[in-house]
């Protein structure tokens, strides 16, 4: 039998950054009810396995079939880049596709590309006046990229990001195993060392 505590998304840590709240949460990000979730994408935009597969099959095809017709109207996605479509059935009304780099070694100015797919991930979100977005982990599954190294280019791209836009209230990072979520809670104590956890 299911454990009851199991149930529901588990929150470390929760801080605000100017207006917004930012947390951490070890859960599925298909369940999240923010405006947006974001999707760790490839290039096709047509779907693919981990974090990307999970989505498009909570989702349902209109996430697609939108996805199809940006691949028809502007051809593939670079890595680094964002666009926006329907959620479908998610209770998140957008999702947020965005292509994470392959990790070559680290010299292939994969710290940047991994940069822009959040930063362009936030700016989507705020020009579209989204309220909340959620984000996984983006490229440390398949992609490869060492967890350490890829939380502490997330969360700083994201607490920049925040200390400048006033229109973004919340974002989530939703971790899907205890390994990164634990990686993800340490990295930001060392970033905010004097930061006020409401948890
Ligand atoms: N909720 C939250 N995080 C998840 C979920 C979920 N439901 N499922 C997996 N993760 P990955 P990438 C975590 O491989 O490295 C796809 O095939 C996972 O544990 O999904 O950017 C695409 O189509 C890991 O921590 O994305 C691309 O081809 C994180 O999400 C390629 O994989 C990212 O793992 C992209 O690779």
């Amino acid at each position: 039998m299911r454990n009851p505590r199991m149930k529901g998304p588990k929150i470390s840590m929760e801080l605000t950054i100017n207006k917004a709240r930012l947390s951490l949460v070890q859960g599925d990000i298909t369940g999240q009810a923010t405006d947006a979730i974001v999707n760790a994408a490839n290039s096709g935009l047509m779907g693919g396995g981990g974090v990307d597969g999970a989505i498009h099959r909570a989702g349902g095809p209109a996430i697609l079939e939108e996805c199809r017709r940006i691949r028809e109207k502007t051809g593939r996605l670079p890595a680094g880049k964002a666009v926006i479509t329907t959620g479908g059935k998610l209770k998140a009304k957008y999702v947020i596709h965005t292509v994470g780099p392959v990790w070559q070694g680290g010299t292939g100015g994969e710290a940047e590309l991994l940069a822009s797919a959040y930063k362009e991930s936030l700016k989507l979100a705020a020009d579209n006046g989204l309220r909340s977005v959620s984000f996984p982990a983006i490229s440390t599954g398949a992609y490869g990229y060492p967890v350490e190294s890829a939380a502490r280019v997330a969360l700083q791209t994201t607490i920049d990001f925040l200390g400048q836009n006033q229109s973004l209230r919340e974002v989530a990072f939703v971790l899907f195993d205890s390994y990164t979520y634990r990686v993800y809670t340490d990295v930001l104590r060392e970033l905010m060392p004097n930061m006020e956890s409401t948890r």
